[in-house]
């Protein structure tokens, strides 16, 4: 059967559960990932040498990274990426962008402002990171009032998964933002998903 290791708390981790949810495909999970089991052992380190989770395994196949995995499942299963080859390069566009330029800007804020880490306690920079996360949101915007139901169009994708968990992130973090519509009305359509509730319900301690 396959495997997941990863805990459940950690963002990469839910995009592959939600993912395998849409699918209705079995797995098993093991924790790993800090603090419930440090992945930095020789047994992890063969299976992934950054030391990070997501990983699947299935039989003798091992693969790291969240988007790798997301993009095996949808093409093993031959869903959640659209057959139309533009349609299909703007989903993989968004995956990316997900990754690369969405996520880096929020670290800080989501340390200070969620997670409380000890040191993220720097009103300036909390409001530093807000910005330039907010920035990065109002070009998601910008694409969603465009009207389609999802980011690359119509048609569901693993491109909305690894969105919807961002934005969940930014619905969650307690701090001054800008009005974003059409990515609040994206939100509901997501959260409507039973997958979606599923997995943008917890937020990341
Ligand atoms: N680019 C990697 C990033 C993976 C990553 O940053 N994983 C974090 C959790 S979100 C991790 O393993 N942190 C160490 C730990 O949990 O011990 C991916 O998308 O899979």
């Amino acid at each position: 059967m396959l495997k997941i290791l990863g805990r459940v708390t950690s963002i990469n981790v839910r995009k592959v559960l939600w993912a395998l949810d849409e699918l209705r495909l079995q797995y098993e999970r093991e924790d790993w990932g800090l603090p419930i089991r440090d992945p930095k052992v020789p047994e992890f380190l063969a299976l992934n040498p950054n030391g990070q989770v997501p990983v699947l395994i299935e039989g003798d196949f091992v693969l790291w990274e969240s988007n790798a995995i997301l993009i095996y499942l949808a093409e093993r299963e031959g869903v959640l990426l659209p057959q139309h080859l533009e349609s299909r390069a703007l989903a993989l566009q968004w995956l990316g962008w997900q990754a690369s330029e969405l996520n880096p800007p929020w670290g800080y804020a989501v340390n200070a402002l969620i997670r409380k880490t000890p040191g993220y306690d720097d009103p300036e920079r909390i409001a530093h990171s807000i910005r330039q996360w907010g920035a990065k949101m109002a070009l998601l915007e910008e694409r969603l009032a465009k009207g389609t139901a999802f980011v690359a169009g119509d048609e569901f994708t693993i491109a909305d998964i690894a969105l919807g968990l961002s934005v969940h992130r930014w619905m969650s973090v307690p701090a001054d933002k800008p009005e974003l519509p059409a990515v609040g009305e994206y939100y509901e359509r997501l959260m409507s998903r039973e997958a979606g509730a599923r997995w943008m319900g917890a937020e990341t301690p």
